[in-house]
């Protein structure tokens, strides 16, 4: 009985206005030759789906799009594969203009993007964009987020965020590869990995050290105002 009043009680429909915030400070990472690099992030996305969704599992190998997303900073690949795709309610960008591409809409220090993301109570919502100044670095939640817990999920949804390491592209000095979406000559460009995805905390595989998650970003849920 208690299992059938609670399923009672889940809605149709949960709107909240998400918002993803570049808190950097400008030139924040500082290089071995001395040099300052703002952390960017490129265009990300956000996913509406059910419990049988994912964007990635951490310690498989990632996804052709994942990796798209990872190392070129373009989600469009992704955002085209799980649209329409079973489980998943909406797929939208997530980043502060409609540009799908790292090079036209990288999100600066101080900027921010928001979108309204809607979907039944018991949805889930992911999101992913990549870490600007890496070769194939991405902020992602680790575990899908609730839409809905006995309410609207409203509320700061940062700590849910990990850095992650997509596995497709050998690492280089943040902020100084070559083979970086801000420098490299074309999309693909760098060293294959053959990794699987995994959780880079604080300094990754190669001894390349990255920022505190919630030293630079933000993602907060807020409930729409009501008429
Ligand atoms: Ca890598
Ligand atoms: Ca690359």
């Amino acid at each position: 009985m208690v299992a059938l009043w609670l399923l009672g009680c889940v809605p149709d429909e949960v709107t909240l206005n998400l918002k993803l915030a570049n808190l950097a400070p400008e030139g924040s990472i500082i290089a071995s030759d001395s040099s300052t690099h703002d952390v960017k992030f490129a265009p990300g996305l956000v996913v509406v789906h059910d419990d049988t969704v994912s964007l990635f599992t951490p310690g498989a190998a990632a996804s052709p799009e994942l990796e798209s997303a990872a190392e070129d900073g373009s989600p469009q690949a992704f955002i085209d594969a799980l649209t329409g795709a079973d489980g998943v309610y909406s797929v939208a960008l997530l980043t502060h203009e409609d540009e799908v591409t790292y090079e036209a809409a990288a999100m600066l220090p101080g900027q921010d993007g928001r979108r309204q993301i809607t979907g039944p109570g018991d949805a889930f919502v992911s999101v992913a964009f990549m870490f600007g100044e890496s070769n194939d670095v991405f902020f992602a939640n680790a575990e899908p987020l609730p839409l809905w817990q006995k309410g609207a999920n409203a509320g700061d949804w940062t700590s849910s965020l990990a850095l992650w390491d997509a596995g497709t592209e050998r690492n280089q000095e943040p902020g100084l590869g070559p083979d970086q979406a801000p420098r490299q000559a074309a999309a693909g460009d760098g060293e294959v990995e053959g990794g699987v995805i995994t959780a880079v905390e604080g300094v990754d595989a190669n001894g390349y050290v990255y920022p505190g998650v919630a030293d630079v970003a933000s993602l907060v849920a807020e409930a729409p105002a009501t008429e």
